[in-house]
């Protein structure tokens, strides 16, 4: 099947620098995509997207190039609930990905076993208008009362302005909860101002809560980008995520994002979002639970692959 791009979509960055921080063995890239091939694994027909092909191949193959040993695959709404291409992508891996997927009640138990063996450990619930339709809280719950058995645990994306309105149903799951990209906090307001300081109250008051200290290139209002050498990208996501990273060193993720879904402004290059890196997490103490010890923990408790 053939897929026209969304208009004004950029692709992901040809041919990344390699990064000047050198990751530490057993680093993990805890949040990346596979898009198709639309070809081979067409895009879901309620998406509100249509991306570039990103393969499982060239996946790997950035993996490689900047260092990181390991993946965790989400899945990303364009492909909807139809999981083929990450689940693909998990059996091709060596075991060195794991996935979050995204279900619908009507999963089946045996689906969800099949799921596990490939190396799914969690779901994805998407709160974020522009991505998805909306699906009911009761459905929500049932899932993840499905999946706790499992082991597995809830991933929720959603904006900062909407967590007043989503506490109650997020602190009501039975599961550990890691939330993306920090809750999309607005990062032109102030790191200690009433916004953020509820974000940094729900993982203080909620031990089960992660959180993911990526996707600068999203947040960032005044960058500058990863891009043309600079090494000091995204400086102002940078006091939010060093106060996430500071506060709950064992409770923190990060991942590149790529193939960066939805960017239209620019592309960043994935060499020099791995040099945010160290501005975020400022000892090697803290860079090792980051990168090695808190994936590892989550995704692969019963050790390497
Ligand atoms: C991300 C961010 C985005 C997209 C998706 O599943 C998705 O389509 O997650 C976004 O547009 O903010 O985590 O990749």
């Amino acid at each position: 099947m053939d897929f026209t791009k969304t208009p004004g979509w950029l692709d992901w960055y040809a041919n990344p620098s390699k990064p000047h921080f050198k990751l530490p063995p057993g680093s993990v890239d805890a949040h990346c995509h596979v898009f198709g091939p639309g070809g081979q694994f067409p895009f879901a027909p309620e998406r509100k997207y249509t991306p570039c092909d990103a393969s499982k191949e060239q996946l790997f193959a950035l993996r490689d190039h900047l260092g990181f040993d390991r993946n965790v695959l989400v899945q990303a709404t364009c492909h909807g609930a139809d999981n083929s291409a990450l689940l693909d992508a998990l059996r091709h891996s060596n075991g060195k990905a794991r996935g979050v997927v995204t279900v619908k009640r009507s999963v089946t138990d045996q689906e969800l076993r099949d799921m596990h063996a490939a190396g799914v450990r969690g779901v994805r619930f998407n709160f974020i208008k522009r991505l998805v339709d909306f699906t009911p809280k009761d459905e929500l719950i049932e899932i993840a009362e499905r999946i706790a058995p499992l082991g597995w645990h809830v991933v929720i994306y959603f904006e900062s302005v909407d967590l007043p309105e989503l506490w109650n149903f997020f602190t009501a799951l039975p599961t550990t909860v890691v939330v993306d990209h920090m809750g999309r906090p607005d990062v032109s307001k102030p790191v200690d101002g009433p916004e953020f300081e509820l974000f940094v109250n729900f993982l203080r008051q909620h031990s089960n809560v992660w959180s993911k200290v990526t996707c600068p290139e999203r947040l960032s209002v005044s960058g500058p980008p990863a891009l043309d050498g600079e090494r000091n990208a995204y400086r102002d996501v940078v006091p939010f995520a060093r106060r996430i990273v500071e506060n709950f060193p064992n409770r923190v993720l990060w991942g590149t994002d790529w193939p960066h879904p939805n960017l239209k402004d620019h592309m960043p290059d994935d060499g020099l979002l791995v040099d945010f890196i160290p501005h975020i997490a400022v000892t090697p103490e803290l860079q090792h639970k980051l990168l090695v010890d808190n994936p590892a923990r989550l995704y692969w408790p019963e050790g390497k692959a």
